[in-house]
């Protein structure tokens, strides 16, 4: 190989580099979408803990939640909480569509997370990465509180949808 030829393998794999770090892996996409009000209802560690949270889509276009999972959860999945007949049963949800400028409320006695084998503790903060239908993600920090836990101010003054 001559000089120029090393050379110009050296700086190919520069640029292939370069080019490498300049695009950003796929899970980094953020999705637009904002998250508020978002805890834990954490009992024991035996229990699954529910989770809780609004989420809001500022963009023009649908975003379609397709799961979620956090380190501090053995499996996360979407539910929904349904009443009839005077009983309470819990639904897995494949997904929940944000409209444009809309929002989503995740609330006791309906759409919730299932965190299954929670290791959190009380008080603590935990994340929580949301993946949308597009492939985009948004981590959200949930706070953990106990059975009485009663979502923060902001989200009461919410409506439901
Ligand atoms: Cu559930």
């Amino acid at each position: 190989m001559s000089r120029f030829a090393r050379r110009r393998a050296r700086l190919a794999a520069i640029l292939s580099l370069s080019a490498m770090l300049a695009v950003p892996p796929r899970f980094a996409v953020a999705a637009p979408v904002a998250v508020t009000g978002a805890w834990f209802r954490y009992l024991l560690s035996a229990i699954p803990a529910g989770g809780y949270m609004t989420l809001h889509n500022p963009g023009a276009t649908a975003m379609v939640l397709t799961g979620a999972r956090s380190p501090a959860c053995g499996s996360l999945l979407l539910h929904r909480s349904e009443t009839g007949g005077g009983t309470e049963r819990m639904v897995r949800v494949r997904q929940i569509t944000l409209p444009p400028r809309g929002q989503a409320v995740f609330a006791p006695g309906g759409y919730h997370l299932m965190c299954l084998s929670p290791h959190m503790h009380l008080g603590q903060t935990v994340t929580v990465t949301l993946r949308f239908a597009d492939g985009s993600r948004q981590t959200a920090r949930f706070t953990v509180r106990g059975a009485n836990g009663t979502p923060p101010a902001t989200s009461m003054k919410m409506k439901m949808q």
